[in-house]
């Protein structure tokens, strides 16, 4: 059986980071083992959320690892809340990740803005750890503060193509931008593949309302597909394709949730598409 580690906080209500990578990776029939980086009582977009670090545990929990000689097929780094963190990603790399898929999700801003506590140096020192994965998947924000560049909300596919190539430069073998839009009603991820030259795009219908951890969802299908086997272009199809399944089934709902999608109703789609 293959397994995926994943580091990032576990928000106990707010469907996002481990609540979500969890079920995702098991649906997909991946073991998930994971590193939990912080308990907060929601995420971040709640007021008043608790918080309560675990740096500490992490190299202690590696070190036991190491001693077990556990060994994994993918690595996979999420929502990290800190500078210390970061480092400890690089030491996850270097101690689990050699010779496996290393994906780095750099979750950090959205809709032009840093998500509560970020900074610029944050994202800045986020540079560095992309520079050590195989794959990086941000979103548009994301990427103008990894690259320090003035977030757009008008480009076309030249500008998409230029920020991809220069997501790759930090690094990285390919970057994925997620949310890109050329057309109203009309949304998908770009993709480049710094080794290959090859640029992919795939678009699917647009949901008429955002919500929160999609993008968590998105990366854990993305990494859940990858290790299955999918090539990348067809890992990228079936995450976009499950995103949107999820938040339509959430708007289908009268008393939807507001602060994440119906991820768990969506998943006998996600096995479907898996085994399809
Ligand atoms: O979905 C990204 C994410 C993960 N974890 C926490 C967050 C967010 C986004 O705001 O607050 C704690």
């Amino acid at each position: 059986m293959k397994r995926i580690v994943t580091m990032q906080d576990i928000s106990c209500v707010g469907k996002c980071s481990l609540t979500v990578a969890l079920p995702v990776i098991s649906a997909m029939g991946v073991e998930a083992a994971v590193i939990p980086t912080a308990v907060l009582s929601t995420h971040t977009m709640f007021k008043g959320f608790t918080f309560h670090d675990l740096t500490g545990e992490i190299e202690p929990i590696m070190a036991h690892w190491k001693k077990e000689g556990f060994d994994f097929d993918a690595v996979y780094t999420g929502y990290l809340g800190s500078f210390e963190q970061l480092n400890i990603a690089s030491h996850l790399f270097e101690q689990f990740g050699s010779g496996v898929m290393k994906i780095v999700d750099p979750c950090m801003a959205d809709n032009g803005k840093l998500y509560a506590g970020f900074t610029k140096e944050f994202a800045a020192a986020m540079k560095d750890l992309c520079a050590k994965a195989d794959i990086i998947c941000p979103n548009l924000t994301e990427a103008s503060f990894l690259l320090d560049i003035p977030y757009r909300t008008e480009y076309d596919e030249a500008y998409i193509r230029d920020v991809l190539k220069q997501l790759t430069a930090l690094g990285c073998k390919k970057a994925v931008l997620t949310g890109i839009s050329f057309e109203n009603g009309i949304l998908g991820a770009y993709s480049y593949d710094a080794e290959a030259d090859v640029f992919y795009s795939y678009f699917t219908i647009e949901e008429r309302e955002h919500f929160h951890g999609t993008g968590d969802i998105w990366a854990s299908t993305l990494c859940g597909a990858l290790v299955n086997g999918k090539s990348f272009e067809e890992a990228i199809r079936i995450a976009c394709d499950y995103v949107r399944e999820c938040i339509h089934l959430t708007l289908a709902e009268e008393n939807h949730n507001t602060y994440g999608v119906n991820f768990e109703q969506a998943i006998p789609y996600l096995i479907q598409r898996l085994n399809g």
